[in-house]
């Protein structure tokens, strides 16, 4: 029985003896080999499915800490703004655990299985004629004035729960990789990573410390830029963010490892995207292929240097978002229902 990540890494999390020990069976995601990507860059890849969680994103590991520790301080609903997918995980956190969730998310630019996700959880779901960075202002201030939970990744306990992917990799591979590959948007993720190969490292448990190589997309890249953008754009909605809430902790991540933060076009995103599903057979949405559109494009630079071991981060499933995936495939053949031509149609 997968048991969550709580109780899992209890010893490295703010979990006592007060904290409900809450789990959907998150964590304990697969580290998948990528022999196509490897052969294509020389490199050794894997790939860290994170949309093997429950609600199908990374997002539930942050979650469960911030849901559980919401209820343990007797809090009776919890708020976040989102792209889709902290909205989706906190709706069935909360739903889990008993508490009322808000989740404010920018109207039009949600992909379709999250906010199905959302509304099936029963959150009040607003849909705010804006981008998210408007919605995260609006909900720091929402938090000021009402008794409610911020469930954003300025809640420390989401990075605490999300850097237990870290640890995951680090006892998969016997050590850390030479390169954490991920995508970037409020940069909580990055964050966590860092922190959780840190800490690793504190507790003995590996010696050398991972690159952190971050990516956001081409139109949301203020961390390249150097300077927030007010209006983000990509095809990569889970991304478009131009503000990134932890901005010091991405360029801490960046630094202190060696790393580097670059952009992806949408096209490299979506090229990626299509290589991962009918390559090496997984679907993630367009957001999480940015950390494979990114190794890709380095390689084609030569900065991978041969059998580098990269975990690249599949934060999310390419389920959450059907749209996008239909709008650059073709059209299925229909057929009449008759033997002859279902066999014409395949060339027999
Ligand atoms: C699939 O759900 O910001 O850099 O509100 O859904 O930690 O923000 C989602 C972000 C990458 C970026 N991949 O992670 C939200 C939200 C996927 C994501 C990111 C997100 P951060």
């Amino acid at each position: 029985m997968k048991s969550g990540i709580l109780l899992r890494y209890r010893d490295y999390l703010p979990f006592t003896r007060l904290t409900p020990p809450l789990s959907l069976g998150e964590g304990d995601t697969p580290l998948v080999p990528a022999p196509a990507l490897s052969e294509a860059t020389r490199a050794d890849i894997w790939l860290k499915v994170e949309g093997c969680n429950p609600t199908g994103s990374f997002k539930d590991r942050g979650m469960v800490v911030a849901v559980s520790k919401a209820a343990e301080e007797g809090a009776k609903a919890v708020i976040c703004a989102s792209t889709g997918n902290t909205a989706a995980s906190a709706a069935a956190y909360a739903a889990r655990a008993g508490l009322r969730a808000i989740v404010i998310v920018p109207a039009g630019n949600i992909a379709l299985g999250k906010l199905a996700q959302a509304l099936m959880h029963g959150a009040q779901v607003l849909a705010v004629r804006g981008n998210f960075d408007q919605a995260l202002a609006l909900v720091r201030q929402l938090v000021e004035r009402h008794p409610v939970a911020l469930v954003n990744s300025v809640n420390p306990y989401r990075i605490e729960g999300q850097k237990t992917a870290a640890f995951e990799i680090c006892e998969a591979m016997g050590k850390a990789p030479d390169i954490l590959a991920i995508p970037v948007g409020n940069a909580g993720n990055i964050t966590a990573y860092w922190r959780g190969f840190r800490q690793w490292r504190e507790a003995g448990h590996i010696r050398a410390l991972p690159r952190m190589w971050g990516f956001q997309a081409e139109g949301a890249a203020p961390l390249v830029r150097g300077e927030p953008i007010a209006e983000p754009r990509t095809v990569a909605t889970a991304i478009r963010i131009g503000n990134p809430a932890s901005w010091q902790g991405a360029i801490a991540a960046r630094d202190e490892s060696g790393g580097l933060i670059d952009t992806v076009s949408d096209d490299e995103i979506l090229a990626a995207q299509r290589l991962l599903a009918q390559t090496e057979g997984l679907f993630c949405e367009p957001a999480s292929a940015a950390s494979v559109a990114g190794v890709l494009k380095l390689a084609g630079q030569g900065k991978v240097p041969p059998r580098t071991r990269i975990v690249c981060v599949l934060t999310g499933s390419g389920l959450k978002d059907p749209d996008t995936a239909l709008a650059a495939a073709p059209r299925p053949t229909e057929v009449a229902p008759d033997l002859a031509e279902i066999e014409g149609v395949l060339g027999w």
